[in-house]
């Protein structure tokens, strides 16, 4: 992978700006299907279905050659526990097991009781590393996440060998509302989390959320960290999910006090007043605190027509979006959130990759200057 030979038989170092941008996917995240949800207490059908994975997988490939997709490696226990507990992944293996025709639905929560008996192999337990209504466990649940956060995990060790500038994790399910002991919002494993703990080894690393729900699971675990620099731009939580946090009042605790950013927008936000927080508020942030990596929790919910969301983003959006980080020229991985409108979904992606494409090919032909 050092080298690839273009047709007319020259060769370019891979990586530069012409590279295929490599795409982390493994089929087997396709076997997690949720099928319904509620939303105070209507059913619906589950947005975070496999075809969204599915739609963007095609909107990549028709961009001849400009992409490759490439299967992580299976993920290790030890570089999923630097961010979840024992006990969170013992509640997904213990539904490993189960029928194929069961699905669990906690509904019983423990709240405010930090004393009560908890077994993590008794499902009858869930709920205790639960948030929401909306995030069924199923027989193929772990598998399934255990591939999404090894694209993330695979992509941030492509990015510490400094191989490509850009990289894109094709995660599903997502994984910035998971906490360290809790699942929530369709999310199992903090995939950007777990790329993130795997980076700091190598140096700084800057996290931007721009799924339209605030990364709620992405901020606490790096709430009191100073190496770990996390920002979401999101839709104001007074209105918009996760509902508990996303408040520009939280700004990290003890020494990652002035490490968390965050930039709640009002309901109906277009795509000029999005980029221009993020040209004003967001960015800024980030160049002061200089990260050595910059990771994308890319959501795509922000898309006009989004079932879940409340903007109106565009593909141009996006991809201005895009290049706006790209500008920025820090090695970036891109990892897959929300976005649940699959008629759109996949060329907002494509169209948010190739605009941070060519921007990053720009700031490194000028630092070469
Ligand atoms: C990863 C991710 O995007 N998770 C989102 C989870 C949101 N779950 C609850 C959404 C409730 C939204 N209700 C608004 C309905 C607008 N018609
Ligand atoms: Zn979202």
């Amino acid at each position: 992978m050092v080298n690839v030979s273009k047709p007319n038989g020259s060769v370019m170092k891979a990586g530069g700006p012409e590279a295929s941008v490599p795409v982390f996917f493994h089929a087997d995240q396709l076997g997690h299907q949720p099928q319904f949800e509620w939303i105070s207490g209507e059913k619906i059908l589950h947005p975070e279905s496999s075809t969204r994975a599915e739609g963007i997988l095609g909107a990549l490939s028709e961009e001849a050659g400009l992409f490759r997709v490439c299967s992580p490696e299976p993920i290790t226990d030890e570089a999923i526990r630097a961010v979840h507990s024992a006990e969170l992944l013992q509640v997904y293996r213990s539904v490993e097991g189960l029928a194929e025709h069961v699905t669990i639905y906690p509904s019983v929560f423990p709240v405010g009781s930090d004393q009560c008996f908890v077994d993590p192999k008794n499902l009858w337990h869930a709920g205790a590393f639960c948030l929401d209504s909306g995030t069924p466990l199923h027989a193929s649940t772990w598998t399934a996440s255990c591939w999404s956060a090894a694209c993330a995990y695979d992509g941030a060790r492509l990015l510490a060998g400094k191989r490509n500038s850009l990289i894109y994790s094709l995660c599903r399910p997502p994984g910035h509302h998971a906490t360290r002991d809790h699942f929530g919002g369709y999310c199992y494993l903090n995939n950007v989390a777990i790329a993130a703990q795997y980076l700091r080894q190598f140096g700084k690393v800057a996290i931007v959320d721009i799924d339209i729900h605030h990364g709620n699971g992405t901020q606490s675990i790096f709430y009191d960290s100073s190496e770990v620099f996390f920002a979401s731009i999101h839709g104001d939580p007074v209105d918009h999910y996760p509902y508990f946090w996303g408040r520009e009042s939280e700004v990290g605790i003890g020494g990652g006090r002035g490490f968390n950013l965050n930039v709640p927008l009002p309901k109906g936000t277009d795509g000029l007043r999005y980029l221009a927080a993020v040209r004003d508020r967001v960015l800024p942030a980030v160049t002061q605190f200089a990260p050595d990596f910059l990771l994308v929790s890319a959501g795509f919910d922000t898309a006009s027509g989004d079932p879940l969301g409340t903007f109106s983003l565009v593909r141009e959006d996006f991809m201005e979006l895009g290049k706006t980080f790209g500008r920025l020229g820090y090695p970036t991985l891109v990892v897959q959130e929300g976005g649940y409108d699959t008629s759109d979904l996949g060329s907002n992606v494509c169209g948010f990759l190739l605009g941070a494409r060519e921007a990053l090919g720009g700031a490194r032909e000028s630092q070469k200057r």
